[in-house]
């Protein structure tokens, strides 16, 4: 079989969600640290965002496509079902977690706090107003954690995968921090999951 290639920086949340599932999988993959915008991207992405990958003849974008894909074209255990009802469980989540949790924590939460000018400082007020949303955010997750193990069910699946390196990158900023610790089911997923060698193994290298 062809190599798998991941094509993206390894401390973009997408990029680790579909490398996570590889080492689930077991499946090799070679890593090809491409920022957003690199041409290794944009000949695949029309939009330029990361992850893309290739395998073969067969070149994709967009982190779910690519997560199907290799869920259902390597061998191993499977992370999305093909049964209607846990496959639909899985799109369910990962829709949300694109929707609101990478909205609220990422785009309105994290960047700000993060990417600012500095002569003006971070948006204070853009940033403040998040936090009630990631709270929705929070309970929602964890109103779905204390029925069930993992998001989609009884086992873990791409759903987790997906919303994990967001939730984990919020746990570094000690606001977001306490929302999300003030839901207990939440909380210890959170602790549970990154806890996994398929989470560790994948962590970025340090920032220089
Ligand atoms: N819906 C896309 C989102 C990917 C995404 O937002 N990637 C970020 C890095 S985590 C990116 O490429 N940002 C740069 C940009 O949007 O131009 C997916 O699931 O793959």
């Amino acid at each position: 079989m062809a190599d798998l290639e991941i094509i993206g920086v390894p401390f973009s949340n997408y990029v680790r969600s579909v490398r996570m599932l590889c080492e689930e999988k077991g499946v090799a993959h070679k890593l090809t640290p491409s920022r957003p915008q690199a041409p290794e991207v944009t000949c695949i992405h029309p939009a330029g965002q990361i992850p893309c990958m290739r395998h073969g003849d067969v070149a994709l974008f967009e982190s779910k496509a690519i997560a199907t894909y290799i869920d259902k074209a390597f061998p191993g255990p499977k992370f999305i079902p093909d049964d209607a009802i846990g496959a639909a469980k899985v799109e369910q989540w990962v829709s949300y977690g694109n929707a609101k949790v990478d909205k609220w924590i990422m785009r309105e939460f994290v960047v700000p706090s993060v990417f600012f000018d500095k002569a003006k400082g971070p948006d204070t007020a853009r940033i403040t107003a998040s936090l009630p949303e990631i709270d929705k955010c929070a309970k929602a997750l964890d109103d779905a954690l204390a029925k069930s193990p993992y998001l989609a069910g009884s086992s873990l699946s791409y759903a987790d995968m997906n919303v994990l390196p967001m939730l984990d990158t919020a746990m570094g900023f000690p606001a977001a921090k306490e929302v999300l610790s003030k839901h207990k089911s939440l909380s210890a997923y959170i602790a549970k999951l990154t806890a996994l060698p398929s989470y560790t193994n994948t962590a970025p290298p340090p920032r220089k």
